[in-house]
């Protein structure tokens, strides 16, 4: 039931990774994941390597099964990270914000899975050539650093354009989704804004509630003229933003009201003055359950759907 290649290549029960979240992945998190059948991802973000390796010395006090770690490559950090991560020998490696080519080499030495999430066909194919094992197609649903296009449109236009196998991201949180992304061709799924609202997830209480309160439209995109947008939830912060950005402000006037506003929600739960980085899908989640629920709903009602629809398409 819900087997792909992912399974076997992840050495995971399910199809299922969770998402990279900066500040909001940590231990806990990727352990709830991962002892629930999933991949489970402490967020590497924009820390420093010696608060990474803390986190995952956690991880492994509080799971025996493999979990991975996202690298953001526009973190300063980012080389540092990668080279604990290549000491500590993680199994699995997401990245965002960019292209790994540099580290592939290093990686695949030690058999380490290399997962780029990528925003384009053009990205996708890149990595498959470095030798990626697999890519994740993210799309602009998604929470945090976001691409143009949508998960309905990237996803089955990455699955005809590479061999490696396909995981879907961006606005997946429920089973339908989950035989959605399986119809355009997806091999797995990556879920980022439904675990944020798990009991294992130590993101402050705020955070949670205001995803829980989200409605369809809340997930806004603030920053689109830096270069770099940002899939967040509306609040004081991000009007300023929009504010400032109507009126003409620069790329290095915005990224200062920016940086460091995600710690301020995740950690101390000022959920107006922070930045709140959620999917779109933010306006469907409506409880918190453990990891383990999230995820056994999702494969029940899933073969649920898949059941009823073989009666459709007869
Ligand atoms: O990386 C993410 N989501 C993130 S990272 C993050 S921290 C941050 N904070 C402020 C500004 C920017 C980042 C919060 N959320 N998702 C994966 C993702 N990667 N989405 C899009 C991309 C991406 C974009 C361009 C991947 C590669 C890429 O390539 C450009 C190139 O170098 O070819």
């Amino acid at each position: 039931m819900l087997d792909s290649r992912i399974c076997k290549m992840l050495n995971i029960k399910y199809p299922f990774i969770q998402g990279g979240m900066a500040w909001v992945a940590t231990a806990e998190l990727a352990a709830g994941v991962s002892n629930a059948g999933g991949l489970g991802i402490i967020a590497a973000g924009n820390a420093p390597a010696d608060i990474i390796k803390k986190e995952i010395d956690k991880a492994r006090t509080l799971t025996d099964k493999n979990f991975g770690v996202n690298i953001m490559l526009l973190s300063p950090f980012a080389d540092d990270v990668m080279d604990l991560v290549i000491r500590e020998r993680i199994p699995v490696i997401t990245t965002g914000a960019g292209n790994p080519g540099k580290y592939m080499d290093a990686l695949k030495n030690i058999g380490t899975k290399v997962i780029p999430v990528v925003p384009s066909v053009a990205l996708a194919q890149r990595v498959e050539r470095f030798g990626a094992d697999a890519v994740i197609v993210e799309g602009t649903e998604a929470g945090g650093h976001i691409g143009e296009l949508t998960t309905m449109v990237l996803v089955p236009q990455v699955v005809d354009a590479v061999k490696i196998p396909v995981i879907a991201a961006g606005g997946i949180a429920d089973g339908r989704g989950v035989v959605a992304a399986f119809a355009l061709g997806a091999e797995g799924v990556q879920i980022g804004t439904r675990f944020v609202c798990s009991t294992e997830c130590t993101a402050h209480d705020k955070y949670k509630e205001v995803i829980l309160k989200a409605k369809d439209r809340d997930a806004v995109v603030s920053g689109r003229s830096t270069g770099h947008p940002v899939r967040v939830l509306k609040n004081k912060l991000s009007k300023e933003f929009e504010r400032l950005e109507k009126n003409g402000a620069t790329a290095d006037e915005l990224e200062l009201l920016g940086a460091g506003k995600l710690k301020i929600s995740v950690v101390d739960g000022d959920v107006e003055n922070g930045s709140v980085m959620a999917g779109q899908i933010a306006g469907m989640v409506k409880d918190i359950k453990s990891c383990k629920e999230i995820i056994e709903e999702i494969v029940s009602d899933a073969s649920g759907l898949y059941a009823s629809m073989s009666k459709i398409f007869k």
